[in-house]
């Protein structure tokens, strides 16, 4: 096929959750379309991560489709968080049940996309050679998809295994009787340790910043409460619509504010969510994350319910955290602080040994060098802009997104960014994304742009593009959300800051709903901020 030029109506770039229900409503509307996946099957997210241990913290009857109610009448989950192997079985399964291989090409990686502004058409290159023209490009890329891979010093020279926990291989990692790191201690790190420690024969943490992590409680899903949710399903993903995270509505919820309860109140009420577990604490109180005072309450709570579960003082120390509760994305984990009362686990603190390099046979730190049959990076992502910024984007007079976006990203809606038409993006940055469930989010994006792509076509139009006024009040709009709360208050991945020299940007919108309205009044008042033509 290298060197042969295809026509469709559109090109979606990967296969994930957000590829795969493109694809499908955009064949239910008729088009001719072509999804490249630089993986060997769907999934996205769920096919690369597979580390031991990686699971998704939003429940399982809420992280999964709900377009078809066949599909989630018919699929049943076994765990109140599904593993990695059950969530890319349902991906595999959503592909087969509703014939999406047939349009996926695998393997195939898109180098570039450039928009021809005299044929209306952008010009898509892959790894294999051949060319294709759309006229409409949906880059269903992911959030979490470029693996961090930070530039520690002689990273190339160790002679043992190596894992990114964004790059997992296929085949079983055995981890038995060896020596491994681990270097990071975000949601990936905290859900593979327990399981690595469990296996190697000495396990080294190198932490740079302490996480704060509430017990997941995961268990089996209980048939009965499947069988209740499903039965009242179209329900509970109404009611999670009108969540500001969109997700959650099935759990206590408290809309109150930590400092107008008493002390006790306020005790029992963070109690209750502790116990609920996992991420749905964040629903304790509405002013955890604008409020500093409030937030500190809520910081000491989870500290000392932490401090409980370690038994050495001087390790407890070491891991308590010391940014802002909630700024971080907050981590859910299964036994990840009792792992330190281990004794084959030693826990490091790189602000106070640092490492010097990566050497043939281990990691030397300023105190000295540690041998290592493997070393584990779980050193996160280049989160929401890396995967779009690393193609050769294009779009009128030539203008590449990474340029574009140099001093951080623009987009209006996080759905389009001007001068690049007909581009859009599942999700981009400037949209509730990563703050919010993913699935429903990328429902939400998917039925805008389809019904966008219809409304062009009866009204006969050929571009769609952001207009760059609309698209500054937005971005404008982005940053003030996040200026109202203390997200931007520590070195998160919101913000870019895990990644040398990224633009400090906050990079999701917060507020699900209020998101959903304004695309909806957008999209009455005629794609209100687009340009059409
Ligand atoms: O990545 P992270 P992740 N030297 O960026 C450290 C989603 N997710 O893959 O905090 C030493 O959170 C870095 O330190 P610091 C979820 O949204 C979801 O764990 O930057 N350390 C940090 O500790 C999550 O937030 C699920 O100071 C270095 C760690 O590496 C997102 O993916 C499961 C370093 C990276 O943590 C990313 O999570 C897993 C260096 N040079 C992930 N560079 C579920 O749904 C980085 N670090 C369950």
């Amino acid at each position: 096929m290298s060197g042969s030029t295809q026509r469709f109506d559109a090109v979606i770039i990967g296969a994930g959750f957000a590829g795969m229900y493109m694809l499908y409503r955009m064949r239910e509307m008729g088009l001719y379309v072509r999804v490249f996946e630089a993986g060997g099957d769907v999934g996205g997210t769920w096919y690369w991560n597979r580390y031991p241990g990686a699971r998704c913290d939003i429940e399982s009857m809420e992280y999964s489709y709900q377009f078809s109610d066949e599909l989630q009448q018919e699929w049943d989950w076994t765990e109140r968080y599904a593993a990695q192997p059950e969530i890319l079985s349902y991906a595999q399964h959503v592909a087969d049940r509703f014939d999406l291989r047939d349009d996926i090409q695998f393997n195939t990686r898109v180098e570039s996309a450039h928009f021809d502004e005299a044929g209306d058409v952008w010009r898509v290159t892959t790894s294999d050679g051949e060319t294709a023209t759309a006229r409409y490009v949906v880059a269903a890329t992911g959030c979490l998809s470029v693996p961090n891979e930070p530039d520690i010093p002689g990273s190339d020279s160790f002679e043992g295994e190596v894992y990114h926990t964004g790059r997992w291989p296929h085949e079983t990692v055995d981890f038995s009787g060896k020596r491994v790191a681990v270097i990071g201690t975000g949601s990936s790190a905290i859900q593979a340790i327990p399981l690595i420690a469990e296996q190697a024969a000495h396990l080294t943490v190198h932490q740079r910043t302490p996480n704060f992590s509430i017990p997941a409680r995961n268990g089996p899903l209980d048939p009965e409460l499947q069988r209740r949710i499903k039965a009242r399903y179209a329900d509970l993903r109404e009611r999670n619509k009108k969540m500001g995270f969109g997700f959650g509505a099935r759990h206590p919820q408290n809309q109150g504010f930590v400092m107008e309860m008493s002390a006790e109140e306020r005790e029992e009420w963070f109690e209750r969510f502790w116990n609920n577990g996992g991420l749905t604490f964040g629903l304790a109180f509405g002013d955890m994350i604008i409020d500093k005072e409030a937030n500190d309450v809520a910081a000491e709570f989870v500290k000392r319910k932490i401090r409980e579960r370690i038994e050495d003082p001087a390790v407890a120390d070491k891991l308590m955290p010391t940014s802002t509760f909630f700024c971080k994305r907050l981590c859910a984990d299964t036994d990840y602080f009792e792992t330190y009362n281990r004794d084959n686990v030693t826990l490091v603190d790189v602000n106070e040994d640092p490492i010097e390099t990566i050497t043939a046979t281990g990691i030397r730190t300023a105190s000295g060098e540690e041998s290592y049959d493997c070393i584990v990076f779980a050193t996160g992502f280049d989160a929401m802009t890396g995967a779009l910024t690393r193609m050769d984007i294009r779009g009128v007079d030539g203008l590449a997104l990474k340029d574009k976006w140099q001093a951080g990203p623009k987009t209006y809606l996080g759905l389009e960014t001007s001068g690049f038409p007909n581009l859009f993006m599942i999700p981009g940055p400037g949209s509730p994304s990563v703050l919010t469930n993913m699935l429903p989010s990328i429902e939400q994006h998917v039925d805008f742009i389809a019904d966008c792509m219809a409304y062009m076509d009866e009204h006969n139009l050929k571009r769609i593009d952001a207009d760059p006024d609309a698209e500054e009040a937005w971005v404008e709009h982005v940053n003030e959300v996040a200026d109202t709360t203390l997200y931007p208050s520590c070195n998160s991945w919101y913000l870019g800051a895990n990644i040398p020299g990224k633009a400090r940007v906050f990079l999701p919108l917060l507020g699900f709903p209020e998101y959903v309205e304004k695309c909806n009044e957008v999209a009455a008042n005629g794609y209100q901020g687009f340009r059409l033509s």
